[in-house]
């Protein structure tokens, strides 16, 4: 069984999120994605508008997602790629070659990122409207 792991928010669940999960699930069997807590969104300036435990939710209802742990920190994806014996770490291109160190553990594949997307941008477009 080839497992595939990834990281990220997951917030304001977009199309370049449902992209990305599936992209990756379709190149292993099993698919674990570490959501960032909300304490770890502050060390990446970032303010999820859903909790933890609702991105949490909504993620785990994803066809592509077979498990989901915390993200708590930068440190923790050596640790996890051997917990779960990944042998496949995925990332969009925005993070190419920031976690290259993990090639000594496991594959390491960055794929382009869904254009003309994103959570910011959402954002942004409903604080226009409103
Ligand atoms: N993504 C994408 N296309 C978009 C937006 C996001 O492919 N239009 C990808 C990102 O490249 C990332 C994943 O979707 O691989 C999740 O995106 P975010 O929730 O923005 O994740 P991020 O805040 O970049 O956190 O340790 C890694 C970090 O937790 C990644």
């Amino acid at each position: 069984m080839k497992t595939i792991i990834t990281y990220g928010t997951f917030d304001l669940i977009h199309a370049g999120h449902i992209h990305l999960l599936r992209r990756a699930k379709e190149m292993g069997d099993y698919l674990i994605v570490g959501i960032s807590t909300d304490e770890f969104n502050k060390l990446k300036n970032k303010e999820a508008y859903h909790s933890f435990e609702d991105r949490k939710l909504i993620l785990e209802a994803i066809r592509y997602v077979d498990h989901v742990i915390p993200e708590y920190s930068w440190n923790q994806k050596i640790s996890d790629v051997k917990e779960y014996h990944a042998d496949l770490f995925v990332m969009g291109d925005d993070w190419k070659g920031h976690f290259d160190f993990l090639k000594e553990y496991c594959k390491v594949i960055y794929l382009p990122r869904t254009e003309g997307i994103s959570t910011t941008s959402i954002k942004n477009h409903m604080n226009n409207k409103w």
